[in-house]
């Protein structure tokens, strides 16, 4: 008898190609199987041991073959979903996979939503909301780095913490309460001095966390570099050097480059996402003023900033503009224009740490500036949580936590302590998915593929 919880869909990539993958999953999905796919020698698929791939025939829902293929099954609850699993590795044709989802309905499957399959594997606690949003995160990965940071977050790299934060907490909350409730027995006291240095570690823990995550997006989009100087000190040109062809429009005009040119590049697989501006001055039509402003926020939100002189021309206020603009900022300065005579560049060389004499025209130089992008680039072997949701709960939990510990150290009342470290561990117990509210959680598998 097949229930009605089978979910069936297509799991694999675009078709036509090498092998198709059709997924089920529920109560009943071995019989559906059974129904559709014929063993060649020995059991039936619903007999057959646990992750062993069985040849044979896959039946149309007329019963008659349609190809020759694999099959294999996952038992509950030692499966994606945690529940029964079947998949069928058809060849890669269009009409067959079609085919076999037809058989897959006609026996009672349904199609699959996006991200059930997943949802289905957090709802029966195979992972936690965060881990389960790693998933995501590796479907969509751009990157090696992107695609290790994710493999990692899914096998629970800061959920796991997390989750020990948050029973320390509700521990700690527990025993406040023992206290108050039962305080003629023989309960160990509280000790609010304790409890605040406990809480301050956590809380210093949030606190790096989104810092990380601030930093996360240079793992998928590159990291960013933006190229800042005054008009026609070679910034283009540097760009396309740096892009390896002609991105950028070079003219000996000033104010050619109007707004902000992007280009991704790898180095040492790393990815860079490369940021030509407008030369920074006093504009002289609307829409120079309006690429200027650009620029401004380009450097503001750049990882990195590359300055730009000219080092055949005297320093002027349009460049020291350009060095106080660098001042808060992870920067190097590149004194371009080797080949042609030089002036005098002390006041460059004294404001940033970091000088690199290039041309621009004959490429020297560039190597040293392009070593110093991989050097400053973030450290490959940390692990960022890279969604918002989590990154905004994060935040939020650690201020509670800060305002919990002020409370314990300043002695306050014990309901300013409670109500904070309650907040606390209710929000970090929703970065792993405890009394999440239902549209969030089906937010987050829609933006899944179907099948996975
Ligand atoms: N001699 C020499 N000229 C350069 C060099 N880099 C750029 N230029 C020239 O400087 C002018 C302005 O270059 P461009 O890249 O458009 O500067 P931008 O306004 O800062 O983007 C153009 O005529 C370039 O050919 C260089 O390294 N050496
Ligand atoms: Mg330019």
């Amino acid at each position: 008898m097949i229930k009605s919880g089978v979910i069936a869909a297509y799991s694999g990539g675009k078709l036509p190609g090498a092998i198709g993958i059709v997924r089920m999953s529920g109560e009943g999905a071995f019989d559906i199987l059974d129904g559709m796919f014929r063993p060649t020698r020995g059991k039936k698929m619903s007999e057959s041991r646990h992750g062993q791939m069985v040849y044979g025939e896959l039946l149309a829902s007329d019963g008659q073959p349609i190809d020759i293929c694999l099959a294999c099954i996952y038992r509950a609850p030692h499966s994606y979903t945690g529940e029964d699993m079947a998949e069928v590795f058809t060849h890669g044709s269009e009409a067959i996979v079609s085919a076999a989802l037809r058989a897959a309905f006609s026996l009672g499957a349904r199609p699959a939503e996006a991200g059930e399959f997943t949802k289905r594997g957090f709802m029966n606690g195979k992972m936690d909301l965060a881990e389960a949003e790693a998933v995501a995160d590796l479907i969509y990965a751009q990157t090696e780095q992107g695609a290790k940071n994710a493999a990692a977050l899914l096998k629970g790299h800061h959920s796991k913490p997390l989750a020990a934060m948050r029973e320390r907490i509700l521990e700690l909350i527990a025993h406040f309460y023992a206290v108050c409730d039962y305080s003629d027995e023989d309960i160990e006291p509280f000790e609010y001095i304790q409890a605040s240095a406990t809480i301050s570690k956590d809380a210093d823990a949030l606190e790096e966390l989104y810092r990380g995550y601030l930093r996360s997006a240079s793992i998928n989009e590159g990291i960013s570099v933006a190229v800042v100087g005054k008009p026609n000190v070679g910034k283009s040109s540097l760009f396309n050097r740096l892009a390896g062809f002609e991105r950028a429009i070079v003219t000996d005009e000033a104010g050619t480059t109007r707004d902000v040119v992007g280009h991704r590049i790898s180095l040492d697989g790393k990815l860079f996402s490369l940021m030509d501006t407008a030369g920074i001055r006093e504009g002289t039509s609307l829409a120079e003023n309006m690429g200027i402003d650009r620029s401004f926020e380009a450097a503001e939100d750049a990882s990195l900033v590359v300055a730009v002189f000219d080092g055949s021309r005297q320093l002027d206020d349009e460049d020291r503009a350009i060095i106080e603009l660098c001042k808060n900022k992870l920067s190097a300065a590149v004194i371009n224009k080797s080949d042609l005579k030089g002036c005098d560049m002390a006041a460059v060389r004294e404001s940033f740490g970091t000088v690199f004499e290039i041309s621009a025209k004959n490429g020297e130089g560039i190597e040293a500036l392009t070593g110093w992008m991989l050097e400053n680039a973030p450290d490959e072997g940390e692990i960022l949580i890279t969604g918002q949701r989590q990154a905004a709960l994060i935040k939020d939990a650690a201020e509670a936590l800060r305002q919990a510990q002020e409370s314990a150290m300043l002695g306050l009342t014990a309901d300013a302590f409670l109500l904070d470290a309650e907040r606390a561990a209710r929000l970090i117990g929703q970065v792993l998915g405890f009394d999440v509210d239902i549209d969030i959680t089906q937010g987050i598998f829609s933006r899944f593929c179907v099948g996975k």
